[in-house]
Formats: C-alpha cells, sequence, structure tokens
C-alpha cells in the first residue's frame, strides 16, 4: 500500500471519529494573511507584539512550529494553496501573471462534493475564481482604505477599513448562506502587507515600545553572493516617503486620493504633525537612521497586525455566538514568513527561515487536542490535500502535497524527513536571485541561479541566523554529497525539469 493510500485510510479513520460525534461534516475557515512573520506572532513566542486571537486558535487547536512553503511570494503561494502543487506544476511561478484557473482547484472539487465555497478578501491571482458560490476579492494587491471590491459582474468600492471589511463581508455571507451545506470559506487578509496602513484606531498603539534589533541586523553577508546583492534592505530600499509615511504625499498619491476628509486627517495629524516633525528635528544619519527606520516599520507593521487580530477575535466570537465554533475547522496562516529586521531586511522570496517559515495554526475542536504543537516540516503543498481530507474527498491524482491529518494524530512514522523549494521572480522587484533547494531538519542546501551560480550550506543547528556558509568547506564533504543527492531525488520526485536542468549543467 502506498503512502497516500495509507494516510488517507488512516485520516478517514480519524475522520469518522468527527462525523460520529458531530454527524455532519465540518465546516472550514482558511483564513490566509499577506506577509505576517511568525516572529510577530506571541504564540511563536514573539517578543514584538501580543496576538491573543490568533494564539486562540493555537490553544484551543494545534501550532505548526516548522510550517514551510514552497516559494515564498503572494501570487504563487495562493496558487499552491489552491492545488497543492509546486509553482512549476500550476504554472504560477512569479506574481503579477494570470493563473489558469483553468485546472484542478480543491474549493472547486469541495464544491462538487456538496460544500458552499467562498473566497472574501485578497486574491491576486490576476484571473478571476472558479468553484466558488460566493467571492469578493480585492484588486490586485488591494487597498488598506476604501478598497475596490470585486464581485460577479461588479467592483466596487467600500468605505472603511479594509480588515474590517472582510470580516464584516464574511459575516454577512455566513449569515444568508445555504445552512443545509458544510461551508469553506476562505479569507484573505490584505494586512500585513507594504505599505502597512494602520487603522485609525491603531494609529501609534506601539510608540512607546522599543524593539530589540535581531542580532543579524548589521549583517556583512560575507560568503553569500546574493545576499549581497539583493535590493530590500531597510537601510537603503524602505522609502521614508511611501513606507514610512515621512512628508507623504496627501495630494498627489493615489492612497491618499482614496480616502475620505476625516481618515485623512487623522493620518497627517498623526505622520504629518508627530512623526514627520520627529524626524525632522532628531536630524539622523548612518545607522542611527536606519535604527529609526527599523523602529517605525515595525510600529507600522504591528498596529496593521494588530487590527487584524482583533478582527480575527470578532470572527471567533460570531462563531461561538452562532453555535458554528462547535462545528468548524478554523486555520490561521499567512501566504509566507517575512524579514522583521533579520539580515537587515523586510519582505521575503529567500529560502532563508524567517521567509520560508510561515505561520500556521488550526483548531478542530473535538478533533485536535487543544494545545498540540507539531514541528515537521508541514509545507503549503499539504494543505489542499488536508482540507479535502477534513471533508472527506480524496485528493485527485497530481496533487504533490499530502494530508497532515495524520500528525496531529501523532502519527510521524512516514512524514517527510526533507522538503524541497524553488523561487524564481528576478530581477524585480527586491533583485533576489532565482534558486531552489532542500532543507532537512538540520541542514539547508541552496542554489542559486540567473544572474550568478552558488552554492549555500547551513547547518541549522550551530547556526540558526544562517550567516556562516559552509559549502565548500572542509568537514563537510559527507553531509554536502547527502543532500545533493536528496535534492535531486525531489527534484525528480516533483518532476522540476529547469532545476533538473541546472544540475546536469552545473552540478
Ligand atoms: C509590491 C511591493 C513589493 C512586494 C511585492 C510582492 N512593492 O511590488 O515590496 O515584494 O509587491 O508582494 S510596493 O512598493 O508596491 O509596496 S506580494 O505579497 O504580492 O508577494
Ligand atoms: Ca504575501
Amino acid at each position: 500500500m502506498n503512502y497516500r493510500i495509507l494516510s488517507f485510510l488512516l485520516t478517514g479513520i480519524l475522520f469518522a471519529g468527527a462525523v460520529g460525534a458531530q454527524s455532519r461534516r465540518p465546516n472550514i475557515i482558511f483564513i490566509i494573511s499577506d506577509d505576517h512573520a511568525y516572529q510577530a506572532i506571541s504564540a511563536y513566542g514573539s517578543r514584538l507584539a501580543q496576538t491573543p486571537n490568533i494564539d486562540r486558535i493555537g490553544r484551543e487547536g494545534a501550532i505548526f512550529t516548522r510550517a514551510m512553503v514552497t516559494n515564498s511570494i503572494c501570487g504563487p503561494s495562493r496558487a499552491t494553496l489552491l492545488t497543492g502543487k509546486y509553482s512549476h506544476m500550476n504554472g504560477y511561478t512569479l506574481n503579477e501573471k494570470r493563473f489558469n484557473t483553468d485546472q484542478f482547484l480543491f474549493p472547486a472539487l469541495l464544491q462538487e462534493n456538496g460544500y458552499q465555497t467562498a473566497w472574501v478578501g485578497k486574491w491576486h491571482l490576476g484571473s478571476l475564481p472558479r468553484g466558488l458560490d460566493y467571492w469578493r476579492i480585492l484588486r490586485g494587491q488591494g487597498e488598506y482604505y476604501n478598497p475596490d471590491i470585486i464581485g460577479p459582474g461588479d467592483t466596487t468600492r467600500m468605505e472603511g477599513y479594509v480588515t474590517d471589511l472582510i470580516t464584516r463581508l464574511s459575516t454577512s455571507w455566513l449569515d444568508v448562506r445555504d445552512t443545509s451545506k458544510p461551508f469553506c470559506l476562505i479569507i484573505g487578509e490584505k494586512a500585513t502587507h507594504r505599505e502597512w496602513l494602520p487603522d485609525i484606531q491603531d494609529l501609534g498603539a506601539y510608540d512607546s515600545k522599543d524593539f530589540p534589533l535581531p542580532s543579524t541586523f548589521f549583517d556583512n553577508y560575507a560568503g553569500r553572493v546574493a545576499a549581497a546583492d539583493q535590493d530590500m534592505t531597510i537601510d537603503k530600499t524602505m522609502r521614508l516617503k511611501e513606507d514610512l509615511k515621512v512628508h507623504a504625499d496627501y495630494v498627489h498619491s493615489g492612497i491618499y486620493n482614496r480616502f475620505t476628509p476625516a481618515q485623512k486627517k487623522a493620518f497627517y495629524d498623526y505622520y504629518e504633525n508627530k512623526i514627520s516633525k520627529e524626524f525632522d528635528t532628531r536630524h539622523d544619519t548612518g545607522r542611527a537612521l536606519v535604527r529609526w527606520k527599523y523602529e517605525r516599520y515595525l510600529k507600522d507593521y504591528l498596529a496593521v497586525a494588530r487590527s487584524m487580530d482583533r478582527n480575527i477575535g470578532q470572527l471567533l466570537e460570531y462563531l461561538d455566538r452562532t453555535g458554528l465554533a462547535r462545528n468548524t475547522v478554523v486555520v490561521y496562516c499567512s501566504d509566507q514568513g517575512f524579514y522583521m529586521g533579520e539580515h537587515g531586511w523586510f519582505d521575503k522570496r529567500w529560502m532563508y527561515e524567517p521567509s520560508l517559515r510561515t505561520p500556521f495554526l488550526i483548531r478542530w475542536p473535538g478533533v485536535i487536542k487543544p494545545g498540540s504543537s507539531v514541528s515537521r516540516l508541514m509545507l503549503n503543498i499539504d494543505w489542499a490535500p488536508t482540507l479535502l481530507d477534513i471533508a472527506g474527498v480524496r485528493s485527485p491524482e497530481g496533487v504533490q502535497g499530502v494530508s497532515f491529518l495524520p500528525l496531529l494524530k501523532g502519527d510521524v512514522t512516514r512524514w517527510r524527513k526533507a522538503m524541497y523549494y524553488h523561487y524564481y521572480e528576478y530581477p524585480q522587484p527586491h533583485h533576489v536571485y532565482p534558486h531552489f533547494g532542500v532543507r532537512t531538519e538540520r541542514y539547508k542546501l541552496v542554489r542559486f541561479y540567473g544572474p550568478s551560480d552558488s552554492w549555500e550550506l547551513y547547518d541549522l543547528v550551530k547556526d540558526p541566523d544562517e550567516v556562516h556558509n559552509l559549502y565548500g568547506h572542509a568537514g563537510y564533504e559527507k553531509e554536502t554529497a547527502e543532500l545533493k543527492s536528496t535534492l535531486k531525488g525531489l527534484i525528480r520526485e516533483y518532476k522540476d525539469r529547469e532545476a533538473e536542468k541546472i544540475l546536469e549543467e552545473k552540478p
């Protein structure tokens, strides 16, 4: 019996238990946020902020401490969520293309199997959704204030703050859904994407807090060719005006032209009269200026996250109030990780831990033991097969991930020991060389290609910050050979012909 069938049967038993207890298939609410770093979530031990409502999902269910994405960028991560496949298989390797929805999509299969399906919020896949009974999506990246919301046949500008609107649209749909069917609702949060515009009630929420600098903040990128050549530092890439709102252009900027006069006044009072004044009086330069930028970045980012956590709390309360909580699986995750100053960076993309790892918490009352913690390498290709498994629907041929429900039962015997990653988008934005690689529990081997070929090897136990590239160092020949062989095996298994060719040409 192969692993897939065995896993299906095992989780079938688990699922049968849940059905027995609750008599109908569970509902699913899958919240996927944008660029929300695990370093900013208190359930992950954050020193930066408290996120009580996101934490609650893990406390009443499970937290995955090594959930990983397979291409650390927005659109491709969503395409992988929908298909359970690597980017090279679902065709969506880069942002800002048109995702081909004429392929297997898990919500469409759930719909065929009697689920009501919905997607609210950020979609960011260029094409319109398929397989959904209800959808209200943001245009492209979406807007924080008074966003345009696209629905079937029309686009409407809704007044308000995007996170509140997404919650309101979600609960309004839940109010009127067909209650004879179970539902699967995917909520795509806009938070915490650049340029981090907080809700008015959260302006200044973290102003009295000083944030510790990550130990790698002033990284010199020694031994790492690609890392030395990127364009994503807080120092040089982060913009004072657009990102940090220092003397923002309230007259010409498309962002502020969407604001109501009251919203504009609140922003002006805070960012112009307070923050920009403070900036002007400080006359910071050099490291002091970079440090100030870092502080402002974190204050805005965490203020945006604060609204999201509050909204998730409201959603959980809605589920409690309506009695839906008992039979609804709730997931909170991000489309990838993000840099909160590690290596001096913001943004994502790299196979380094802060962008490879994404938060992932799941609650399923009566099935997942509260307070569970899973440290196995779980990937975003596993999300679609797991959601299907929860609904008792078999994943079709070609899906590359596997359901992680056995892990929640403590069955780790057949789980992967290594994961494969491949990032493509170059040069814009942020100038990150394309790369692929393998990560095991202990090591990471990365191959950069494109503008220049290079390898990197890390011992994650001795060097969790990934600053000592051991590739080519004496004493690591055996590990390197083993990792290369594992990498080649995964490339073959996942049918990544492009990576295969690169290794054939330059092993
Ligand atoms: C925009 C941002 C980038 C970001 C990409 C992708 N620039 O281009 O910083 O990396 O989106 O983000 S901005 O000036 O427009 O803010 S993603 O979440 O869609 O992958
Ligand atoms: Ca993103």
